[in-house]
This record gives structure tokens, C-alpha cells and sequence, in this order.
């Protein structure tokens, strides 16, 4: 009998501390088109993403492929073409150069300009 009420009173503090848990999704927050990290985006993106495409560099901690694709579509030569774009001042449709944040289970909100 004893057995049973300690296994009882294990179960209800398992169901307690598990139910007092709040489980929130971390704020992820980056520049876009900064392929590098160095939180300004430059020329030096341009060629980051062009070497990773490349497989000269390896993008281990997935940054260039988060922040380099300004588009969404997945990383591609077209994303470096964007930016390059976006540093001759043409319009600029994919808000480069902005701070975006995401809750981390969410996909980028790419705002309009
Ligand atoms: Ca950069
Ligand atoms: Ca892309």
C-alpha cells in the first residue's frame, strides 16, 4: 500500500512540474542579407554567399544560408545578385539591410517596403 501511494504521489508531482512548464519558442534576430554576421551588409556577403555556393566554405553554423537568402527561397546565386543590387541603391523589394526577428518555430515575416 505504501509503494502505491509513493508512486501516486511521484505521478502527481511529474503531472505538476511538467504542467508548470511553459514552453515558449526563443526570438531569433538577424540582419537579412548579412551572410556574414558582421551585422552590416556589405560586399563582403556577396562573396561569403558565392563561396558557400561554391563549396570553398563550409556555412557550419547556418548563417549565410539564413541571413543570405533574401527571398526565402532557398540560398542561391540570385540571393548574392539581390544584394549586390541592393548595394547600387536599386530598389530594394526584399527588405535587405532590415533587423528581422522570428519566433524560432516560425518562418521570417519579410516586410514590405
Ligand atoms: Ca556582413
Ligand atoms: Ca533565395
Amino acid at each position: 500500500m505504501k509503494k502505491i501511494c509513493v508512486s501516486i504521489l511521484a505521478l502527481i508531482c511529474i503531472i505538476i512540474s511538467v504542467s508548470a512548464v511553459s514552453v515558449s519558442a526563443a526570438k531569433i534576430t538577424y540582419m537579412r542579407g548579412d551572410a556574414d554576421g558582421d551585422s552590416f551588409v556589405t560586399i563582403s556577403d556577396v562573396t561569403r554567399i558565392q563561396r558557400v555556393l561554391a563549396d570553398l566554405e563550409k556555412d557550419s553554423n547556418g548563417i549565410v544560408k539564413r541571413n543570405g537568402d533574401v527571398d526565402n527561397n532557398g540560398l542561391d546565386i540570385t540571393d548574392a545578385t539581390k544584394i549586390q543590387m541592393y548595394l547600387a541603391e536599386f530598389n530594394d523589394p526584399y527588405a535587405i539591410g532590415k533587423t528581422i526577428t522570428f519566433d524560432e518555430y516560425e518562418l521570417p515575416f519579410i516586410p514590405n517596403n
